[in-house]
């Protein structure tokens, strides 16, 4: 069964006529369209008993036609799209509509209402089902994404020097990655120095970078629409025995957490066993986050790996791993991998070693 049959066999169990599909990413999943329409519209009508149809902005029509064997239709810049979605497609009757309530803003919700006169029911929760269970072509691209991490990272570290600044080495990685042909980040690469990376949402300036403390490197790469995230907190020159003892806790706290997951076990299990080694050691208060976050073609997405989430694990579910331990004014340390469950545990996509890694000023 194709992705698009199993929406078809879901529309069927729900006795619905029409998914409508306005997650750029959820379209790309699901057909292989890489496009982001930006404030245009973009929508991709899954019939249960009709070919589907993409509406896109005209601009994307000849390359959206190039690829997909079914209807693509385009609006002007100048036209209104719900006239013109009325217009083009076959049917627009249906008692029940699922749309991806999750990404519908007003206009778009508004828009449809004038389209369509069915009941708006929330699709987000099947999408989101859908994506939690990877592929094996998914764990491939998965891995390649992690690849191009270690990459980034070692560029990073390499770059590493008490004259530059956090934005500098932030330069380099992406300047170096750009060169092997990787067209974009997961998200803003982050290095932060000593204090700043106390903060777990600092945002990297120019900080020179210090020496005789902790640098944290947060970074990912999409490649293939898939997308990869790590962070690895490295010491630069002497750091004091109290930063190091909080890396060596950190660390055990994430690799307690990786060893512990097996098919059966629960997110919330996931999370606990990692915090429970930080808050026996007494710096629970500091680890003020969830443990990890799903990750596949969004950089975030399902299963949260948290307390309250009593999702059992299964194979082929990707995500972080990245306990944290963030006192102010004093150290920051975060280490994470992206893995996926297999029958036997969790295999990692990235590779960097977690030993902590020293380097000159
Ligand atoms: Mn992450």
């Amino acid at each position: 069964m194709t992705k698009l049959d199993h929406i078809r066999a879901y529309l069927n169990q729900e006795e619905a006529n029409i998914a409508i599909f306005s997650d750029p990413v959820t379209v790309n999943y699901l057909i292989g369209f890489n496009c982001d329409p930006h404030e245009r519209q973009m929508f991709l009508f899954v019939y249960n008993d009709l070919a589907p149809v993409l509406f896109v902005p005209a601009l994307e029509v000849a390359r959206a036609e190039s690829i997909l064997d079914f209807p693509v239709f385009g609006y002007m810049d100048s036209e209104n799209p719900w006239q013109k979605i009325k217009a083009v497609l076959p049917s627009t009757d249906s008692k029940k509509v699922l749309a991806e309530f999750d990404n519908l803003n007003v206009t778009k919700f508004q828009g449809l209402q004038t389209v369509f006169d069915g009941r708006f029911e929330n699709l987000t929760p099947y999408v989101q089902h859908m994506r939690l269970i990877k592929s094996q072509d998914e764990i491939e691209k998965m891995r390649l994404a992690g690849d191009y991490a270690d990459k980034a990272v070692q560029i990073g570290f390499d770059n590493i020097s008490l004259d530059v600044t956090e934005t500098d080495i932030i330069a380099q990685i992406e300047f170096e990655m750009k060169k092997i042909g990787i067209n974009k980040m997961s998200f803003d690469t982050m290095v932060l120095t000593g204090n700043n990376a106390a903060n777990p949402h600092g945002i990297p300036g120019t900080n020179k970078i210090e020496n005789d403390a902790l640098l944290l490197f947060d970074l990912g790469v999409e490649k293939n629409g898939y997308m990869s995230d790590m962070t690895r907190t490295v010491a630069v020159g002497k750091p004091d025995q109290f930063k190091k003892d909080i890396y060596e806790l950190c660390l055990e706290a994430q690799l307690t957490a990786q060893d512990f997951i097996k098919l059966g076990v629960t997110a919330a299990e996931v999370d606990a066993v990692a915090r429970n080694v930080i808050e026996k050691a007494g710096y629970g208060e500091y680890f003020n986050h969830r443990l990890g976050h799903g990750i596949g073609m969004d950089v975030h997405e399902f299963p949260s790996i948290m307390a309250g989430n009593d999702l059992v694990l299964e194979e082929g579910m990707c995500f972080s791993v990245e306990p944290g331990i963030y006192i102010p004014g004093k150290v920051g340390v975060r280490i994470e991998d992206c893995g996926h469950v297999t029958t036997s545990g969790f295999e990692v996509f990235t590779k960097t070693p977690k030993d902590l890694l020293y380097f000159e000023g």
